[in-house]
């Protein structure tokens, strides 16, 4: 019996193993202030960095979980999830690069790139003027990267499609309307909008659910060039706040999945419910933040804490192997 219980409580922490708060405050301590420091930078350069790592957060957690998978470049011989279509404007791997670099000078191998993004888009969303969350670390970096594992929603999904996708990662109606939130900052490409300025579905006229003035705007923006983009939160399009379920209540969604958010019956109550509490919307962003950033982690021993962010360990070993020949 004495001998059991001791190995008992040994054995517990590999057994549950998981996420916790002040993972890296042995190891690390400095880990959490360093990203900070990184993104408090970037932000004051470039405040568009708070958009930037939520779209890469979500496209992360959504593809093998979130594992630092969508850091990894694509090489000759092996295409990785960068070069799926739905990355296509992915942006902010720099910053993620810089602030691993200081990690790496202060505490080699210790803290994963799929914990940088995590804590880097919590801090930018606490800039933006979001809630500033506790966060649990330690996840691990995946070891794969693959095109075809891309399967991200379209702009022109439905609600119950888009319902079927963040289901299949244990997230409740009222979480994907609340992370849809994230679209009251950043940018979209006209592409992924303009069939609805005009004949929209065949029928000679632009989609009926958007305002009018807009439409009449967004066909100026858009006709400027091939790249042009605009807000997705038309009001406060730098502001981590509820403005964006204002928006599509006025018929001024981008997307198509916006507007379709404030039109079905599923998620229209939850959407007047945002849109008139701010308060209310945060809180419950901050929370869905956490929860997508728990979906599918490694820990313990899974995946590798990566040297770059950019490469899976044993390819930055069989590089240097090539090289000492
Ligand atoms: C059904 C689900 C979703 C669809 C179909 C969708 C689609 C899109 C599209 C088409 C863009 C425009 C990208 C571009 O033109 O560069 C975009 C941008 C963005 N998305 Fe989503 N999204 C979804 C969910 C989410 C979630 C859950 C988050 C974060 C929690 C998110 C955060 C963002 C942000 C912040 C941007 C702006 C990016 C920038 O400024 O570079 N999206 N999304
Ligand atoms: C968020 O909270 C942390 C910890 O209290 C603090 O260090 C950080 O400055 C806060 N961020 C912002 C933008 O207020
Ligand atoms: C969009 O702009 C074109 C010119 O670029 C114009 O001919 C057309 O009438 C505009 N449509 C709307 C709905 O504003
Ligand atoms: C649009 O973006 C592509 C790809 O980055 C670039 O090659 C092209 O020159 C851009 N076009 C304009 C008009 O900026
Ligand atoms: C950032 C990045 O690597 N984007 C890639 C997305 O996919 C297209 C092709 O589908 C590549 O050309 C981009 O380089």
């Amino acid at each position: 019996m004495k001998i059991k219980f001791p190995l008992f409580f040994f054995l517990l922490p590999l057994v549950f193993a998981e996420l916790q708060v002040g993972f890296y405050k042995s190891t690390c301590p400095q880990a959490e202030s360093i990203v900070q420091q990184v993104i408090q930078t970037e932000f004051c350069r470039d405040p568009s960095i708070t958009a930037a790592l939520l779209r890469m957060h979500f496209h992360d957690c959504f593809v093998t979980g979130c594992d630092a998978s969508i850091l990894i470049d694509s090489t000759r011989n092996k295409p990785s999830e960068k070069a799926a279509g739905p990355n296509l404007t992915v942006r902010g791997f720099e910053v993620i690069d810089n602030a691993k670099k200081r990690l790496e000078a202060a505490c080699p191998s210790i803290v994963s790139c799929a914990d940088i993004i995590t804590l880097a888009t919590r801090d930018a969303i606490a800039l933006a003027g979001g809630p500033n969350y506790t966060l649990p670390t330690g996840r691990r970096d995946g070891l794969v990267s693959n095109p075809d594992d891309v399967l991200l929603p379209g702009p022109g999904i439905s609600v119950s499609g888009a319902l079927q996708v963040f289901t299949a990662k244990g997230m409740a109606l009222s979480e994907m309307v609340t992370l849809l939130g994230a679209h009251t900052v950043g940018i979209a490409h006209c592409f992924f909008f303009d069939y609805r300025l005009s004949n929209y579905e065949g029928s000679g006229a632009p989609d009926p659910s958007m305002d009018p003035g807009l439409v009449a705007e967004l066909n100026v923006t858009c006709a400027r060039n091939e790249n042009a983009t605009a807000f997705l939160d038309q009001s406060t399009s730098l502001t981590m706040d509820n403005e964006y379920f204002k928006q599509i209540l006025l018929r001024k969604g981008i997307l198509q999945i916006d507007q379709e958010l404030a039109l079905d019956r599923s998620t229209a109550g939850i959407v007047s419910g945002f849109a008139s509490d701010r308060i209310v919307f945060q809180r419950s962003f901050a929370k869905a933040m956490r929860k997508l950033g728990s979906v599918q982690v490694l820990v313990g021993k899974a995946g590798e804490i990566r040297k770059n962010c950019r490469v899976f360990n044993t390819a930055t070993k069989s590089t240097k192997e090539i090289r000492a020949f």
